[in-house]
């Protein structure tokens, strides 16, 4: 009776909730949202490693909205793509992107760090190390910080079989804690989201882990405007 003392690779019950019923109103909320008046659009930078899905999540995010499966080039989305970039294009004069004078809209609303679940080891992955060096930067300058930890599909059988599994993943579970502790981000600012890759049509629970990850960003995003734009100061604060 071998089998009887083999663990289990999941919980009995998750250990976030997610709210799989609530895809159409993060739809909404995701749809509808206006950035703060003083800035033309929400700047999330996505951050992390080659092959760590930050193209694939951009695209993910807009098949969610669109309800189809979209591969449009993202220009003017208010995503950026990057793993070596200034937060701040005026805070280093290096590089063509030294602007002497920045707004609010040449800077970075939202850090978003993107790993792959199914990276081996977080703390021997080289590159992961390059993100505690953006991190520090991030925190300086006050902008809120997010990770997202892709390809849940890939890193565990279970969500393979089936997404609602994604949340009772022990082994998800484990690397969302060693990414927490190696990043310094909180738990529950980070996120558990499988992009669309192969599929052809979008489903409603990706949809439900894709929305619910960038709700937060736009909340987050939202509060990081509010406090530069607070009702107590009236000129931007340019730190
Ligand atoms: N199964 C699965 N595949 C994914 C997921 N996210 C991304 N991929 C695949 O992983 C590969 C890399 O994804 P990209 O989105 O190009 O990664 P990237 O971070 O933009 O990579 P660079 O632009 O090279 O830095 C692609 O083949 C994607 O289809 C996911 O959640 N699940
Ligand atoms: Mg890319």
């Amino acid at each position: 009776m071998a089998w009887m003392f083999h663990k289990s690779p999941t919980f009995d019950k998750p250990w976030r909730d997610v709210p799989w019923g609530n895809r159409n109103d993060d739809l909404d909320y995701v749809k509808n949202f206006k950035p703060h008046s003083a800035a033309q659009h929400l700047r999330v930078l996505l951050h992390g490693p080659p092959d760590s899905g930050k193209s694939s999540f951009i695209n993910s995010v807009d098949s969610a909205l669109r309800g189809r499966i979209s591969t449009r080039a993202l220009a003017d989305t208010g995503f950026e793509e990057s793993f070596t970039k200034e937060l701040l294009p005026g805070s280093a004069p290096t590089g063509s992107y030294y602007n002497e004078t920045p707004t609010i809209n040449d800077k970075v609303h939202v850090l978003v760090y993107v790993v792959k679940a199914n990276t081996f080891n977080l703390m021997e992955d080289g590159p992961v190390n390059k993100m505690r060096e953006v991190r520090e930067e991030a925190r300086k300058l006050g902008i809120p910080q997010i990770a997202v930890l892709t390809k849940v599909d890939e890193a565990c059988h279970m969500v393979q079989k089936d997404i609602r599994n994604v949340y009772k993943s022990k082994s998800l579970k484990k690397k969302v804690e060693q990414l927490s502790g190696f990043l310094g981000i909180p738990i529950n600012c980070i996120f558990l989201v499988k992009n669309y890759s192969t599929e052809d049509e979008t489903d409603d629970k990706t949809d439900s882990l894709i929305l619910r990850a960038m709700r937060k960003i736009i909340d987050y995003g939202e509060d990081f405007l509010n406090d530069t734009f607070s009702p107590m100061s009236n000129t931007e604060n340019t730190n």
